[in-house]
């Protein structure tokens, strides 16, 4: 390896060496470790291995036709936290998947809360839309047999002291999320799997984003917990979430392709019956 110890610089060269040692199958800690041996700060070899890596992946990805990586809301999880602080309520952190990115949060919402946000949109429920990626327009979905509404953005105190803790936790700007949307499943409703983005090659996509980007990811809070079924799945890896009242599952897309793997429905209620809030992020503010 060949190093300028003296200035840390990370050269194209050693960025070829980190690659190579990666296609050899070496993992992370043995770079790092060998990178240190020959006169490398530790914070300067885990950038370096990082940002290599990420470019390298990104260019493949490029290559390969994918369309291009953008950010996404990341919750603050680098210490492994139990518990993360999100404003006026400490949320647990229950379980985390690195990839796909996957967090399910324990007490994000409190039990009035949930049933407030259900008294508020009892009255107001329509049989489910989907937005139409062929028009840009909204459609019934046979795919989907929920029944839901919409809350404007900030509409009532409740909803404006829930997104707060929503931007806070996932360290995502309030202006960048859609109205938070209500469904309530009975007996046998489900929402079949599929991706939330819109499908860059639908010739309605231009248009719906204009309004604020894609969407980059996803947070589902369950408000009544059904007595069995309605938990949220994602088949690609074999993952099923419950979905327990005050509860919810985020996850995040960096590009509007299925190779990130966060396919997901909502699986048929058996039992009971089963009302959660989902918020949609934006690349950028959604007015
Ligand atoms: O109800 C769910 O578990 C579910 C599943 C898939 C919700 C959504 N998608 C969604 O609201 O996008
Ligand atoms: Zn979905």
């Amino acid at each position: 390896m060949n190093t300028t110890r003296a200035r840390q610089q990370v050269t194209p060269d050693l960025r070829k060496w980190i690659v190579e040692q990666a296609q050899a199958g070496h993992g992370a800690e043995s770079v790092v470790r060998a990178m240190v041996a020959s006169g490398w700060s530790e914070d300067v070899a885990v950038e370096a291995l990082e940002s290599t890596l990420r470019g390298h992946l990104e260019s493949q990805a490029l290559a390969r036709g994918l369309p291009p990586a953008v950010p996404v809301p990341e919750p603050e999880l680098d210490e492994s936290p139990l518990y993360l602080d999100a404003g006026d309520r400490r949320v647990a952190v229950l379980q985390v998947m690195a990839d796909p990115r996957i967090v399910v949060f324990g007490d994000l919402l409190a039990d009035d809360e949930c049933e407030q946000l259900i008294a508020l949109a009892r009255p107001r429920l329509a049989r489910s839309l989907t937005v139409a990626t062929r028009t840009g327009g909204e459609e019934v979905n046979a795919d989907r047999t929920s029944q839901g509404m919409f809350f404007q953005r900030g509409e009532n105190d409740l909803v404006r002291r829930i997104e707060q803790r929503i931007a806070r936790l996932v360290r995502w700007p309030e202006e960048h999320g859609e109205g938070l949307q209500v469904l309530h499943y009975g007996p046998g409703a489900e929402y079949k799997p599929h991706y939330d983005y819109f499908d860059p090659g639908e010739p309605g996509t231009p248009t719906i984003l204009q309004r604020g980007g894609q969407r980059v990811a996803t947070l589902v809070m369950y408000l009544a917990e059904p007595e069995k079924g309605g938990g949220t799945v994602f088949p690609d890896v074999h993952l099923e979430v419950a979905p327990r009242r005050g509860n919810a599952v985020f996850f995040s897309y960096e590009r509007p392709h299925p190779s990130t793997r966060t396919l997901h429905g909502g699986a048929p209620v058996l039992a009971g019956e089963k009302w959660i809030a989902t918020k949609w992020l934006r690349e950028r503010r959604f007015e």
